[in-house]
Parts: C-alpha cells; sequence; structure tokens
C-alpha cells in the first residue's frame, strides 16, 4: 500500500491497486470534527476522479472507528463541510464504499458507515446510536436508515436505549456485510475488490423499504413501546423525540422523515436537557482528573483485596471486584454472619443468573473469587483494604490501629465510611499516605457512584491507584475532601432540614415527596427515609419526642421493613400509601412547637429542598473539599438519583441563573432559621459577578 497523500489534518488517502483508502485520524475517538468531514469529502473527490479507483474503503487508525460527531463543537457556529455533505458524498459516490469497522462505531460514525454501500468489521467492534444518553437523536439520518436494515422494533430499542450491539447480532440483523478475521483494513480492501469484481450493485438503504413498509401493517407498536419504556425514560424529551422520528420512517417517504429528524434534532440540541446531559457527559470524564495527579504520578498495583465486614456493604462491595477479576478476601467477627453474607452475594448472583446475565458457572467462578475468613490476619498480603463496617468513630480507629500492625508496607487502606472523619482514622496509623475514603454507595454492586476521600495525608499515588481500581470496577469516580457528610450526604442533610421544617409548615410527606419525583428523582426524601429505616440512629433510651422522627419511631414506625413509617405499606405489594394517622401525628407535633400550618406551594417546596443544596455545594468548593463544580454534580447524579437532564445541582443553578438562586435563598432566609440559608460568600460573588461555578479553575483538595 502506498504511504498516501495528506486529505486534510485528520485523513490522508491511501492506494492499494484499485482500491483507495480513506484512513481517518483523529485521536482518542476519531470523533467527525471539521477535518475528518473535510479529509472525507476530499478522498470521497479524489478517488471518484481517479480512473484507476474502482473502490474505496473507509477506515480508521487507532483504538475506533468513528465515535461520533464532535461534541466539543456542538453549540458553537457550525463549520462547512457539515456532516451531510460528507455523508451525501460517500452515499451518491459512482464506486462502491466499504466501511471497515473496528471498536466502536457510535452516533454520527455509525450513521457515516449507514451511508456507505457496504460495511465490514472485526469481532470485537460494536455499534449502537447513543445520541439519546446526550438528550439527543441520531441526526444525520440514523433514524430513518437503522429501522430499515435492523427493523422497527430494533431500532426502536436502539435509539431509545443507547445501547450497543456487538458483531455478531449486527451481523445477523443485516448491518454489516462481513466479519473480517485477521487485518481489518485488508479484509475490507479484498470485500471491496470482490465487490468491484462481480459487479455488485451500490446499495443505498435509503432506497430500502421492505422493512419499513412491513411495520405499517402493524401501527400499535409505537404505543406499545412507549408504554414499555414509560417509566424508565420519564420527563425526558429525546426519548420520545426518537420514536417520532422512527414512526416518520415507518410512514413517510425518506427525504420526509430525514426533513422531520433535522427538525426535532435541532429542536433537542436547543433545549435544556440536551445541554444538561451533553455537560454532564464531559463532567463524568473530568471527575476522574485531579489537578496535582499527572501521567507520570505512579500507581500501585492491586491484584488482592481484603474487606473488612461481610454486611450489605461489605458484600456489595466485594462483588464489584471479584467481577472485575480481583479476589477478594471478606473477614467477618463470627462464621453466622460470613455465611449470611456469603449467602447473599451468591443469591444476588444467581437473580443475574436467572434473569439470563450470566451463566451459573459464572456464579460459580465470581464466588470462587471470594474467601471467607474469621481472622484480620489474613489481610496481611492484600494490596487494598477497606472497611465496611458499623459507622462508629471509636470501632473505626481501633480498626484502622490493628490493620496498619496487620497490612503489610504499600497496602491501600480504606474506609467507606459516608460522613466521618477520615484524617481521625488516619492518625491512628504509622503511614496515614496510605490511607483513604472509599464511600461506595449502596446497593454497592449496583450503584455507580465512588466518591473517594482524600485525607489531609492520603498521598498522591494513593490517590491516582484508587481512581484507577474505580475505573476498573466499573465505577464512576468523584473525590472529595474531609468534612461532615462529604460532598454527597454533606448537602443531602441540607435538603431533609428543609422537607422536615415544610412538613411542619403544612406540606404532607406525600406531597412534598411529589414534588421532588416530578422534578426527576426516583423518590422524595420521605420515602427514602421510609426505605432506609426511620430507626437508623435512633436510640430508644434517648428518644424525647423532639423530632418527628422519634415521634414516629417512639410509635412503632420503622420505615418499609414494618410495613409503616411516613406512608403505610401494602405487605404484599409494598405498594405505599399515604397514612392519616402520620399526618395528624404532624399535626400535633406541629402544634406543640407552636408551628401554624398553611398551604405550601409546589414551588416552594422545590425551592426550599434544592436552593440549600447548591448553596452548601458552593461551600464545598469554597472549602476545597471539591475540585469543581462538575464533581458535585457527578456524586448527585450517580449517588443520589439527580436526573441527568437537569445536569446536577450545580448545573441547574446556573441554568436558573446564580442571581436568582441567591435571591432565593435570601428570601426564604430572611423568615427561616438554619446555617443553610446563610448564602455562600462564593456564590455570593459569582452571581454578583454574572459568572458561574464552572468558571472556577480546578483546584487542589485541602
Ligand atoms: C452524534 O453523533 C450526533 C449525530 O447523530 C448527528 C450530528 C449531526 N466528541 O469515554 P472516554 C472524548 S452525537 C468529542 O474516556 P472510552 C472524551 O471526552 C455523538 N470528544 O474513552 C475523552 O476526552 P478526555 C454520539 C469525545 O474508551 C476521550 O474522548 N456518540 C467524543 O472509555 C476518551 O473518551 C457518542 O455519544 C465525542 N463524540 O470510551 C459517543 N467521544 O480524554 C460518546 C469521546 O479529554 N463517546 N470523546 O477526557 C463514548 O461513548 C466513549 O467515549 C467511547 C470510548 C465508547 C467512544
Amino acid at each position: 500500500m502506498s504511504n498516501g497523500s495528506e486529505l486534510s489534518s485528520m485523513a490522508t488517502l491511501q492506494q492499494h491497486g484499485d482500491i483507495a483508502v480513506i484512513m481517518i485520524n483523529n485521536p482518542p475517538v476519531n470523533a467527525l470534527s471539521l477535518g475528518v468531514r473535510e479529509g472525507i469529502l476530499e478522498g470521497i473527490k479524489q478517488a471518484d476522479a481517479d480512473d484507476s479507483i474502482k473502490g474505496i474503503v473507509l477506515a480508521c487508525a487507532g483504538r475506533t472507528f468513528i465515535a461520533g460527531a464532535d461534541i466539543t463543537e456542538f453549540g458553537k457556529p457550525p463549520q462547512s463541510p457539515s456532516l451531510w455533505d460528507a455523508m451525501e458524498a460517500i452515499e451518491n459516490a459512482t464506486k462502491p464504499v466499504v466501511a471497515a469497522i473496528h471498536g466502536t462505531a457510535l452516533g454520527g460514525g455509525l450513521e457515516t458507515a449507514l451511508v456507505c454501500h457496504y460495511r465490514v468489521c472485526d469481532g470485537a467492534a460494536r455499534f449502537g446510536l447513543p445520541e439519546v444518553k446526550l438528550g439527543l437523536l441520531p441526526g444525520a439520518g440514523g433514524t430513518q436508515r437503522l429501522p430499515r436494515v435492523v427493523g422497527v422494533q430494533k431500532a426502536l430499542e436502539m435509539v431509545t436505549s443507547g445501547k450497543m450491539i456487538g458483531s455478531a447480532e449486527a451481523a445477523a440483523d443485516g448491518l454489516v456485510d462481513q466479519i473480517v478475521d485477521g487485518d481489518l483494513t485488508e479484509g475490507a480492501i479484498a470485500f471491496a475488490t470482490k465487490v468491484v469484481e462481480e459487479g455488485k450493485p451500490l446499495v443505498k438503504i435509503r432506497d430500502q423499504n421492505d422493512k419499513v413498509e412491513a411495520a405499517r401493517a402493524e401501527p400499535g407498536i409505537f404505543d406499545a413501546f412507549r408504554r414499555k419504556i414509560g417509566r424508565k425514560t420519564r420527563n425526558f424529551e429525546a426519548p420520545e423525540a426518537n420514536i417520532q422520528c422512527i414512526e416518520a420512517a415507518v410512514n413517510k417517504p425518506f427525504d420526509e422523515g430525514l426533513a422531520i429528524e433535522r427538525e426535532l434534532f435541532g429542536k433537542l440540541m436547543s433545549g435544556n436537557q440536551s445541554a444538561a446531559q451533553r455537560y454532564y457527559f464531559f463532567a463524568e470524564r473530568q471527575a476522574a482528573k485531579v489537578p496535582d495527579i499527572g501521567r507520570d504520578t505512579p500507581v500501585r498495583e492491586i491484584k488482592s483485596v481484603g474487606v473488612l465486614g461481610a454486611g450489605t456493604m461489605g458484600g456489595g462491595i466485594s462483588m464489584n471486584f471479584a467481577q472485575a477479576g480481583i479476589p477478594v478476601t471478606i473477614v467477618e467477627r463470627d462464621q453466622a454472619a460470613l455465611d449470611r453474607g456469603l449467602g447473599v452475594m451468591r443469591k444476588n448472583w444467581e437473580r443475574g443468573a436467572k434473569k439470563g446475565r450470566m451463566t451459573m458457572a459464572d456464579v460459580d467462578r465470581l464466588m470462587g473469587l471470594i474467601t471467607g475468613s474469621l481472622d484480620k490476619n489474613d489481610f496481611a498480603d492484600k494490596d487494598l483494604v477497606i472497611e465496611a463496617v458499623f459507622e462508629n468513630m471509636d470501632l473505626k480507629r481501633s480498626i484502622f490501629k490493628e490493620l496498619d500492625g496487620i497490612c503489610k508496607p504499600g497496602a491501600i487502606m480504606a474506609s467507606n465510611t459516608s460522613y466521618l472523619d477520615v484524617n481521625e482514622m488516619a492518625a491512628e496509623t504509622s503511614r496515614p499516605g496510605d490511607v483513604i475514603g472509599m464511600h461506595f454507595f449502596s446497593p454497592a454492586n449496583i450503584m455507580r457512584l465512588l466518591e473517594i476521600v482524600r485525607a489531609e495525608k492520603t498521598s498522591a499515588d494513593v490517590l491516582a491507584t484508587v481512581l484507577k481500581v474505580a475505573k476498573k470496577i466499573n465505577k464512576v469516580a468523584a473525590v472529595a475532601g474531609v468534612c461532615g457528610g462529604f460532598i454527597g450526604n454533606r448537602m443531602l442533610a441540607q435538603r431533609q432540614v428543609e422537607a422536615n421544617n415544610i412538613v411542619l409548615e403544612g406540606a404532607t410527606p406525600a406531597h412534598i415527596d411529589q414534588v421532588l419525583y416530578d422534578f426527576g428523582f426516583p423518590m422524595g426524601p420521605f420515602a427514602m427515609s421510609d426505605l432506609a429505616g426511620l430507626d437508623i440512629g435512633w436510640d430508644e433510651a434517648s428518644s424525647s419526642s423532639s423530632t418527628m422522627r422519634e415521634v414516629l419511631c417512639e410509635s412503632g414506625r420503622r420505615g418499609q421493613k414494618n410495613g409503616r413509617g411516613y406512608y403505610v405499606y401494602d405487605p404484599e405489594t409494598r405498594a405505599s400509601s399515604p397514612d392519616p394517622e402520620v399526618e395528624q401525628m404532624i399535626r400535633d407535633f406541629a402544634e406543640k412547637q407552636g408551628i401554624e400550618q398553611r398551604d405550601v406551594s409546589d414551588q416552594e417546596i422545590l425551592d426550599r429542598c434544592l436552593l440549600p443544596m447548591v448553596n452548601e455545594g458552593a461551600k464545598i468548593l469554597e472549602e476545597k473539599k471539591a475540585i469543581r463544580s462538575s464533581d458535585i454534580d457527578v456524586v448527585w447524579v450517580n449517588g443520589y438519583g439527580w436526573p441527568v437532564y437537569h445536569g446536577g445541582p450545580m448545573f441547574w443553578a446556573e441554568l436558573r441563573g446564580l442571581a436568582d438562586v441567591k435571591a432565593g435563598l435570601e428570601k426564604y432566609g430572611a423568615g427561616l432559621e438554619g446555617e443553610h440559608w446563610k448564602v455562600s460568600p462564593l456564590l455570593a460573588e459569582l452571581a454578583e459577578a454574572g459568572k458561574k461555578f464552572q468558571d472556577l479553575p480546578a483546584q487542589n483538595i485541602e
């Protein structure tokens, strides 16, 4: 093959016999940036004009085929040539164009492949239209071409979930024409040569109508599909717009469908939901970046892990490591508790196997990676030890002292505490640099967030190692500094205080929960308290009816676990309903406190629950307990179900305008008590200057 000539800064044209290869090179993911679009357009033009060329291969250098449009270009003035120009050139080329796909063909990348006349891939290639995750829809013909290839039902699933499919499934669906063994580019050249030699047609998917026509006979499929995904996609705009585009693919001629797709794409792109989801895409990736940790920061090898405690947290934490192929020794105090813990883990995996997510052989293999023990000395050779015992400072301190005597030099010692002072734990050891917080969220085998707590003396390589471990076990990490409740629970506490206040002023728990549910949280604060258990941290002996929670616990209400909390629960279905008895108890309690009951509006509920959270987030930044505001959003989206289409509390506040947030805090704060109403000086300063939290540079945790 010739070395090739430059087509643009991001593509070259190589010639192999009578086949031209347009090779795209735009690391890391070959996104469709300007130079890529220019390269494709120029490459097709040159190859088309050259009589010695009979066929064209479109391939990518590096780790993947095109992974989509360049998201960093969104929201900026468009630059010519557009993706549509490049795609039109491919589709209308006078010679066959074959896409050679490896890695992930995503979004605009898959759409580009769909205008090629043929597609080949390697065995590991994956395909998807993940635009919905960015609050968008495939805006370059994907919603019109995909159903013409894979059928309407499958296309609906792919565009509304954004999930990828593998090469075998793609081949079975007709999305790829051949899976190539060996070198992909050579395989693609051979495929193109064959197409040329056999005089095969230049297949245009836009002209293939049988699958969409077949779907016309079943007009009910769209509403059935809407019902099927309705709960999951509640409040999201993009899934519905995606469905409407596929409906257009079925019911309209191709070009009309394309026009509808383009119009809806534009609407989504200019809306707040997509802005939030695009912001969040980068927020998650930013969160793994720590200013004083670079590529040259050494990382320690983590080949074995110890977990202290086989309870709900310890078990869930252990499952993560086993699933990543890392063996875990889990230590409990007595055999019964250990057996119980191991049994729960097995059951969880078995449930996954019953749902077809793994085989029973996988369950055995995973259980084989877990060793139970009653002896902490078994931690002696472990690279990382995580304690997941009861939240009690004295207990945690004594454990760290003990671990210091057991763990080998260089081992990392971590606490899973959700709010206690990791500095105090580290101070019990002779090596505080090796101590760090790893706050997993329950259920720890499912929740994606890992809040990493960088204590005062945690060394940079320990933090770098834990960030790498987080990625390995499939968690989204965000780094916090030591402060009560770190980022997540510290902000949650503010919301809870206000929710409790509002309930005494006259809104029912169900009303408050409904407002937050409608905002997009999976559940409101009272449903959440019931789920967690009202008696967590409640002490019967010292309980003095001084809070509503104490009053409820004293009356035997423990939450979901005994079927009565703020709500009553159906013993069979576990469905909740408001309890008039509780509402009366609240009124009585408020009267005793001298609090007058009144109607509270939805807006007041929302503002009073959320504005103090933003204020606390600003204080966290001010105190340098978070690196950047988007890390706070990552914590809230992944750990507490903040709806991603609102970006996270800090982004939501920015969209609303920090001046308005400040004004809201002042308005409500004027008549109410509590530190949480005192406007953070940082928030005030940014509001005054018309700036955003995002304008602040990343900072080191202190
Ligand atoms: C679209 O295509 C719209 C069209 O329908 C219509 C247009 C008209 N652009 O995730 P990673 C960066 S919408 C710009 O850590 P991995 C990313 O920020 C798009 N940058 O790697 C990161 O930067 P940094 C539809 C992008 O191996 C670096 O690449 N496509 C883009 O874990 C590495 O990323 C998608 O939504 C992009 N499109 O995963 C696909 N993608 O190193 C989005 C990535 O500075 N991408 N970057 O932090 C992904 O899902 C994953 O990145 C991928 C690789 C699976 C490809």
